[in-house]
């Protein structure tokens, strides 16, 4: 099962995407997620220079071989760009994997391990009542676990709110986006929010919170404490992770259940969070950390230390990167939740899928691979629009994670 062609297909129905295409001797074609938020072409720039050409010709069946051969092959290993690039590469072989054997992916993976994978959606409000309108129109919808974002007052762009009707969808085409962040009132009214949520939705409703890398360490600790009446699902990201002893700071005054790795790359960044027990659910996804293959070496890791998966689902990543998320979601034995945004029609109708939601869980269905496809002829209707994440700066003008 020779690959014969290797191709990258860049547009934007709606938002950006990098898709690989795989072709292989027998026609078979297979497809991966290269999408890195703001940074596209980078990962199609180091897919077309520096991958493709090494593909053609090797034996599509041998996965983990070419996963190591582009990972120890490059000598500059890891990195968003790198390992995105691998990812797509490994993603498209499984694929390709499940439609010659004629089986969805997620059988090659172990076999299901429950019967439907369990989703969260975002709820976001630009004040407390449109919050809560939001959880509201969500439930209505049938999701039992809701991630909850709201502007906190006298403040203005946060993030995770979207203005006016529309999803939020955080990257902007133009010119680059400056937010403004405010410590302390977003730690003032975080925990006045989370009551008024609990007290409207009672006691099952599952409540995740993003908190998007913005604080040190000591505010995230005094956050999670401050929110454990609240019961939380999780708290993710309170702070950057470049530094594992954050984690350890915030796990020692709270019980508040903590996720992180949205941004991780590979094992080596949450190898120390995971093995230390500082961590409840990581969120490495098969598009940013290196494709199915290293996710599930993540995942088994994160297993033998009782840490649970809830992967990355935003809007940036592409219907192939959910169908592979639905796949491992399905098979990986400690799942925790997985993260739903739904994508615009238009990129729907551009990758048309097999993958269904239902009553707050999805199923990737039952087509050999990985259930997904991209219509090149659409594609190249809605052409790649530059476009940046926004930046945060403090107050007074100093750069903050954004
Ligand atoms: C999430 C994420 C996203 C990211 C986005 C960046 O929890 O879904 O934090 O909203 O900001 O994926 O590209
Ligand atoms: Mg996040």
């Amino acid at each position: 099962m020779k690959i014969t062609d290797a191709k990258i297909i860049v547009c934007s129905p709606g938002r950006n995407f990098v898709t690989l295409k795989l072709t292989t001797e027998d026609g078979l074609v297979g497809w991966g997620d290269a999408t890195l938020n703001g940074r596209e072409l980078a990962v199609a720039s180091y897919l077309s220079d520096h991958v493709l050409p090494l593909l053609a010709g090797r034996d599509a069946r041998r996965i983990e071989d070419t996963w190591q051969f582009l990972y120890k092959g490059a000598y500059w290993r890891r990195g968003p760009v790198t390992m995105a690039a691998i990812a797509a590469v490994d993603v498209a072989l499984w694929d390709l994997l499940g439609k010659s054997l004629n089986v969805p992916v997620y059988h090659l993976l172990g076999g299901a391990c429950r019967d439907r994978v369990r989703v969260y959606a975002h709820a976001t409000g630009e004040n407390v009542e449109a919050a809560l309108a939001s959880v509201a129109a969500l439930r209505a919808r049938g999701y039992n676990a809701i991630r909850v974002q709201c502007q906190t007052p006298g403040g203005k762009d946060a993030y995770g709110v979207s203005h006016g009707n529309q999803p939020y969808e955080p990257a902007r085409a133009g010119a680059l986006q400056e937010t403004v962040w405010e410590t302390e009132p977003y730690l003032r009214f975080a925990p006045q929010f989370f009551a008024r949520v609990r007290q409207e939705f009672g006691p099952e409703l599952a409540l995740l919170h993003d908190a998007h890398h913005r604080l040190r360490p000591v505010e995230a600790a005094r956050l999670g404490h401050a929110l454990e009446p609240f019961d939380l699902f999780w708290l993710e990201d309170p702070t950057p992770a470049e530094l594992p002893d954050g984690y350890r700071l915030i796990r020692r005054h709270t019980t508040t259940p903590l996720a992180v790795g949205e941004v991780f790359n590979s094992i080596h960044d949450c190898r120390e969070l995971i093995v230390q027990g500082s961590i409840d659910y990581i969120r490495a996804s098969a598009v940013h950390a290196g494709g199915l293959s290293h996710l599930r070496k993540i995942a088994q890791l994160a297993e033998l230390y009782g840490v649970r998966t809830g992967c990355h689902g935003a809007t940036d990543l592409s219907p192939v990167a959910m169908a592979a998320a639905l796949h491992f979601g399905l098979s990986v034995p400690n799942f925790g939740i997985q993260e739903h945004m739904p994508h615009t029609a238009e990129t729907d109708q551009v990758f048309p899928h097999a993958y269904r939601y239902q009553d707050g869980a999805m199923h990737p269905g039952e087509a050999p691979g990985l259930g997904v496809d991209c219509n090149e002829v659409l594609a190249a209707q809605f052409p790649y629009r530059p476009a940046y994440l926004p930046v945060a700066r403090l107050a007074d003008g100093t750069m903050h994670d954004w």
